[in-house]
């Protein structure tokens, strides 16, 4: 195993039993709801944005402990978008990360409630643990994320997207679109991770700008991987963008361009980092792993 692959799996190990102490357990009323709940966070999904926190944390000199609140902050938020994209009132899919979605294992009202659950647990988590020693600071994260995660960042780049079924979008506006939708959200989790630590202004300005463009790439992968990898790899269901009749970078500029925008954003993304030497080495890692995954 190289040394870049330990660290991912020793990072998701730990973060999984981070999660299962920091989530409601099952045996609590209601339990229902939190079995959902439970049932759609643990045991799955890359955790490609926690992977990010650390990273970025690792590069500020941050505490582990802070890291991972921070983390699971902002995978909550990934999992509450996840059970409400996969409702029937949405992209309504029957598999997600291997399992059938939310609503269909449980039902469809557990499933609305167990995103709102998530996202309240989120801003809980990130209020009742000291994240950092100046309390503005601290603060200043609370605001990131509900910036990022609301209609200004990922529910209005949803909207958009829902909006878009059907209709011939432009460059960019299929890109507001997704730095919206995904980017927001990929860019918040190493900000966060940051803000643990204890960079100075230009320095986090060079991480966002690595977020914004590993935001993008993320998506412009998954377009791609939506429209070339089978259902089994990817865990959900593949093709459901030509299905959906959505605009994608694969329907506006065709796969060979389209994974060519995914590595001018890489280069881009890496280039933002060059001031930090070795120290970024786990996030040009992630970019890499980003860019080149294939599920
Ligand atoms: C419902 C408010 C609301 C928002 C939904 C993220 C999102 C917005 C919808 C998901 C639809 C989708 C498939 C978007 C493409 C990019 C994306 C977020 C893929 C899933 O993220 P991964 O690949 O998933 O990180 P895992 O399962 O690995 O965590």
């Amino acid at each position: 195993m190289s040394d870049f692959s330990s660290w991912v799996s020793t990072r998701q190990s730990l973060f999984e039993a981070v999660l299962k102490r920091l989530l409601p357990q099952a045996e609590v009323t209601p339990q229902r709801l939190h079995a959902a709940m439970r049932y759609s966070v643990l045991d799955g999904g890359k955790r490609v944005r926690p992977l990010l926190a650390y990273a970025a944390g690792e590069l500020s000199d941050a505490p582990v402990e802070r890291v991972e609140i921070a983390a699971a902050a902002v995978e909550l938020i990934h999992a509450y978008s996840l059970v409400h994209d996969d409702m029937p009132c949405m992209d309504d899919d029957v598999l997600r990360r291997g399992k059938p979605t939310c609503h269909v294992e449980y039902d469809e009202a557990t499933a609305l409630l167990v995103g709102d659950a998530l996202q309240s647990l989120a801003f809980q988590l990130l209020s009742e643990h000291r994240l950092s020693d100046d309390p503005a600071r601290q603060l200043q994260m609370v605001k990131l994320l509900a910036v990022a995660s609301g209609s200004r960042g990922m529910a209005g780049g949803q909207a958009i997207d829902l909006a878009s079924v059907g209709k011939q979008l432009t460059l960019p506006e299929l890109e507001q679109m997704h730095i919206h939708k995904t980017g927001a959200l990929i860019r918040a989790a190493i900000m966060l991770g940051a803000h643990c630590g204890g960079l100075d202004q230009a320095q986090l300005d060079k991480l966002d700008h690595y977020g914004k463009c590993m935001g993008l790439a993320f998506q412009v992968v998954d377009d791609v991987l939506d429209s070339e990898a089978d259902t089994a790899t990817l865990g959900k269901t593949a093709g459901k963008d030509a299905d959906n009749n959505k605009p994608t970078y694969v329907t506006l500029l065709g796969v060979p361009a389209a994974k060519k925008m995914a590595e001018e954003l890489h280069h881009e993304a890496l280039d933002a980092l060059t001031e930090f030497g070795t120290a970024a080495r786990r996030l040009r890692e992630l970019a890499d792993f980003i860019v080149m995954r294939k599920y």
